[in-house]
């Protein structure tokens, strides 16, 4: 036992035994999370010694960028709460010892979310080029510190940082997550919830479905019983639920301010029964000129009369009120599986309503099957099940999101036991989402078409919060992994190490993890 400690604890080994073990250990614990982040980053160098969070701490930000008083104040409100000091944020001038220090650099090389992250005994000096880098920066300091720094309440310390410098920057540009909101509605604080956590681990988009045969969650002024009526149950026949305008904006800047763009869908000209129920006259008559709402799990029944120039007016409504309330640059228009519409009517939908989300500032995504219409320049093919899109897209020039329903979706259970979930596309254990690369993920398309992965959870058996979380973790960090990370050197047996350290953090934050057997987590 004595062997472990430094000279200094030799010297005064019998009173502060226990705080020298605690501080070797503590000390332990420090170098070890330096090498265990999620997602890795690109170069982490380890140094000497320890920065550590006291009173006196401070965050000094360049007062002449806003940005950075803002990120200052983001910081210190993650780290008030379990350690209990103020660490105030002060204008950077040069002086006072004990700060973490943010700035903007010139280092274009950096990109657009990339950091340089300097760790000293005395100092922290967080750079970027641009202020999403800062943003990313400080989610690397909260995995450095001890994994108590997420608890809501006081922790005690100490509070090490391990000395060193990481130097990191994403591989993909879009990086995320899609949540179905309209088989089961989930509120505004969950969503808040859910992009807390989709930041945590440095994603930056978060894809919304917003509507879909058993219900429609997004107030449209102009078609007001579609949230009204079409938002009013969900599957199993619960009370549904729907975001208003304002509670639509309020989710948008909650997620700006985390560097995360919210993607809108409306899926179209399938999974429309909720629309078709709450405006007879988007059908085709006479086949079913009234459909009843739909609490049911089953899809490609429902179509949009797609020769019926209302529906283009019905359309035109919706993108234009969505649009207007959404500063990302995307509307997704879903058309997946879209069975009970004539394949030409199809096309000829796709195509009308590419210029129409254009003309209203947005660029298209949509499920890979749109990729059978002609795409325009800058529409994206969300790829999930059919590899010959992804190829078609390709060819037209389009660029892809890759969603791969066997390795991505997240409603898919871990294994046959899984209580929720659905199993379609194979189950999909924690090594099962982690073991795969984008670039040798569809024959003949490289990652230089690619922007990136989205990882879905589809909410046909999804309840609540805690549902949420059992299906997106322990799964999530590693899509996050894939997203950020360089791919060489990338095994699940390295990773899984990391994970398994990572339930610490987990716990810290509430999360409602699946303990899968084929991790050894390390809080237990
Ligand atoms: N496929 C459907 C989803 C959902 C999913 C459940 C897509 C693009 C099966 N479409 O995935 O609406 O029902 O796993």
């Amino acid at each position: 036992m004595f062997k472990r400690l430094t000279p200094f604890c030799m010297l005064f080994a019998l009173p502060i035994l226990h705080a020298c073990q605690s501080g070797n250990a503590a000390e332990e614990a420090a170098r070890q999370a330096f090498t265990s982040l999620i997602p890795r980053p690109v170069e982490a160098s380890p140094g000497e010694g320890f920065f550590t969070l006291t009173d006196s701490t401070v965050i000094s930000a360049d007062k002449n960028v806003p940005q950075l008083e803002r990120l200052g104040s983001y910081l210190s409100g993650l780290l008030q709460p379990s350690t209990g000091m103020a660490i105030p944020v002060k204008a950077e001038d040069g002086s006072g010892r004990h700060r973490i220090r943010l700035m903007l650099t010139s280092d274009s090389a950096l990109g657009q979310e990339g950091y340089f992250l300097q760790i000293a005994d005395s100092m922290i000096t967080l750079q970027a080029h641009q202020p999403a880098g800062i943003f990313y920066g400080i989610q690397t300091l909260r995995q450095l510190l001890p994994p108590s720094i997420e608890k809501k309440e006081r922790q005690p310390g100490p509070w090490l940082l391990a000395a060193g410098t990481i130097r990191d920057q994403p591989a993909f540009a879009l990086r995320g997550s899609m949540l179905d909101v309209a088989r089961h509605f989930f509120g505004v604080a969950d969503i808040k919830r859910y992009i807390d956590l989709l930041a945590y681990y440095k994603m930056n988009t978060l894809h919304l479905h917003l509507s879909d045969d058993q219900g429609w969650r997004i107030e449209i002024k102009k078609w007001p019983r579609l949230t009204e009526y079409g938002g009013s149950t969900q599957v199993g026949g619960g009370k549904g639920g729907f975001y208003t305008q304002e509670q639509y904006k309020e989710i948008v800047q909650y997620a700006a301010d985390r560097f995360i763009t919210i993607i809108p869908e409306i899926d179209m000209p399938g999974h429309t029964n909720a629309a078709l129920a709450s405006y007879p006259e988007l059908n085709c008559n006479p086949k079913d000129p009234n459909p009843k709402l739909y609490t049911g799990i089953e899809v490609g029944f429902s179509t949009f009369c797609t020769t019926n120039e209302k529906v283009y007016g019905f359309v035109e409504d919706v993108v234009q009120e969505i649009a207007a309330i959404t500063p990302g640059p995307y509307f997704h228009m879903g058309g997946d599986e879209s069975h009970v519409t004539p394949k030409e009517e199809y096309i000829q939908f796709v195509n009308r309503v590419q210029g129409i989300i254009n003309k209203h500032g947005k660029q298209v995504i949509g499920w890979d099957e749109i990729a059978t219409a002609t795409l325009l320049p800058n529409s994206i093919a969300q790829y999930w099940s059919d590899s010959t899109n992804p190829k078609r897209a390709v060819q037209q020039g389009a660029k892809l999101i890759l969603s791969p329903a066997k390795r991505a979706y997240m409603d898919m259970q871990y294994d046959s036991t899984t209580r929720l979930g659905l199993h379609w596309a194979g189950y999909i254990e924690v090594d099962d989402a982690y073991n795969w690369d984008p670039a040798t993920l569809v024959d003949s398309v490289g990652t230089e078409h690619m922007l990136g992965i989205v990882a879905p959870l589809w909410t046909e058996t999804i309840l609540n919060m805690e549902d949420i979380e059992y299906m997106v973790f322990p799964r999530l960090p590693g899509y996050a992994e894939i997203g950020w990370s360089p791919a060489n050197g990338r095994s699940w047996d390295e990773y899984k190490q990391r994970l398994g350290r990572h339930a610490r953090q987990m716990q810290a934050m509430d999360i409602n993890f699946y303990r899968s057997a084929r991790v050894a987590w390390a809080d237990k």
